[in-house]
């Protein structure tokens, strides 16, 4: 896989998984910098210094971004950088001006190959204006290692006592089903285990245990997503 805007995160309505956090002062939501909405006038800096981009499923490998605005009006002078946790950040080429244009294609993230979970747009000096209306945040991007935080073992039990009829013939039920995330990124491999057990069957005490399971090889110190329907 190559960068390109057409991969997952580049373009589009993006806000289900870029989590935007602005810095200083904005006019609105910061999700709107992502929406894929280039013509709605609703949102605009007002006295920003940094614009961070949280990739919430894949770090992102990207080498250039556009940035859309209503005017040609310029907003000081700022760098990108990149960041694994959000607090440590490596800078990603020179500094640049914000603007000058309507449509601004950051060329200064050309060297970067590394993946990041966290992108951000600092200001390094001078100010943002609060003139024009601001659009849209675009990445030529291609993905990196999955997010998933995952403990290596997750156990949820729900235990539930429930009115069997205690001339049901089915004792105990199972169902296991095997679901692979994210396979083509080597990282996520998911077993869940469903079982049903009548308990206590002969006391005619109708209780009912779920147990569901999901042990991978996620990495330490990741935390499980459960989604039940
Ligand atoms: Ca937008």
């Amino acid at each position: 896989m190559a960068t390109s805007y057409a991969n997952t995160g580049g373009t589009g309505n993006r806000t289900a998984i870029i989590t935007v956090t602005v810095t200083g002062g904005f006019s609105g939501s910061p999700s709107v910098l992502v929406n894929g909405d280039l013509v709605t006038n609703n949102i605009w800096f007002s006295g920003t210094t940094a614009i961070q981009f949280e990739f919430t499923e894949f770090k992102k490998i990207i080498d250039e971004a556009k940035f859309y605005q209503q005017l040609t009006t310029s907003h000081g002078t700022w760098k990108w950088q990149g960041s694994d946790n959000g607090s440590t950040w490596t800078d990603i080429g020179g500094t640049f001006t914000l603007g000058g244009v309507t449509v601004q294609t950051f060329t200064t993230l050309g060297g970067n190959t590394a993946e990041y979970k966290y992108y951000r747009l600092l200001l390094v000096s001078g100010a943002t204006s609060t003139a024009p209306y601001i659009y849209e945040f675009e990445f030529k991007t291609e993905d990196g290692a999955a997010i998933v935080t995952v403990p290596q073992v997750a156990q949820v039990v729900v235990e539930t006592a429930v009115a069997l009829d205690p001339a049901d013939t089915v004792i105990a039920q199972m169902v296991t089903e095997v679901a692979t995330l994210a396979a083509a990124a080597g990282i996520v491999q998911a077993q869940l285990v469903v079982e049903v057990a009548r308990l206590n069957p002969a006391s005619g005490v109708d209780v009912a245990q779920m147990v569901i399971e999901v042990a991978s090889p996620f990495r330490p110190g990741e935390t499980a997503i459960m989604i039940f329907d």
